[in-house]
């Protein structure tokens, strides 16, 4: 594996923002040391690293720190273009496509997803950010027959972009689902999202990584909310 020992990640792992970061090293073939942080109490490292937001992802390049996941898949997709596949479209149209829609699926799938396991006082609120989700991947269904032109992930033939941005959240999904009592992302009003899901869990690249034990995905919940984080 390539990464020459000077690549780091802090990150906690059931963060969809560290997720997709890892599945883009994994993607790249670039070996990488992974600390896993205590949201309850961050390393020293992680407060001088990202000093503005105090979040995961960091990914420490030679020791210097590359912040917010999106920017940190760009980074990584563009010092190492010669590495594995390219994470985005090398046309400058499709790549401003996928761009939106990986910013759509942070604002409107992660607001959901904080909404409805963090930042929810009761089953009506959470109800309520359950049916913003649900909007949002009726929209995505959309956004995927556009962007895979019929083949099996966003980034059409290989895992791209919008694949690993929206695909670092399918754990919680898990959760949420074992938690609402129904899919999520539901195989009646998105067919082709259904699909896209059981294809992204079972890649090399994600295997290991999205989490899929939902027991221990709900206990971390339950730390995360005791400690206050992600409100
Ligand atoms: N926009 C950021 C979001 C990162 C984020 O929210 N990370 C969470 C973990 S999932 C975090 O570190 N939160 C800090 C805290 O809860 O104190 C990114 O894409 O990297």
């Amino acid at each position: 594996m390539a990464g020459g020992g000077d690549l780091k990640v802090l990150g906690v792992w059931t963060s969809p923002f560290v997720i997709r970061v890892r599945i883009v090293l994994n993607l790249k073939g670039l070996a990488y040391e992974y600390v896993e942080e205590d949201l309850g109490n961050k390393s020293a490292l992680l407060l001088g690293s990202n000093p503005v937001n105090k979040s995961v992802p960091v990914l420490l390049h030679g020791g210097r720190p590359v912040n917010e996941s999106q920017v940190i898949i760009q980074y990584i997709d563009e010092v190492w273009a010669g590495a594995g596949p390219a994470v985005l479209p090398s046309d400058p149209y499709e790549r401003a496509v996928a761009r939106f829609w990986a910013a759509y699926v942070d604002d409107k799938v992660g607001s959901a997803w904080q909404g409805m396991l963090f930042r929810c006082n009761n089953e009506e609120e959470r109800a309520e950010a359950v049916a913003r989700a649900a909007e949002a991947l009726q929209t995505l269904e959309g956004a995927f027959e556009e962007c895979s032109k019929g083949k099996p992930f966003f980034g059409g033939d290989g895992i791209g972009f919008v694949d690993v941005v929206l695909g670092g959240y399918l754990g919680w999904f898990g959760a949420i689902d074992r938690i609402i009592g129904r899919k999520l992302i539901d195989p009646a009003r998105t067919p082709l999202l259904a699909a896209w899901e059981e294809r992204f869990r079972t890649t090399e690249v994600a295997k290991g990584i999205v989490p899929d034990d939902v027991d221990k995905v709900l206990a971390f919940l339950q730390t995360l909310l005791a400690i206050g984080s992600m409100k």
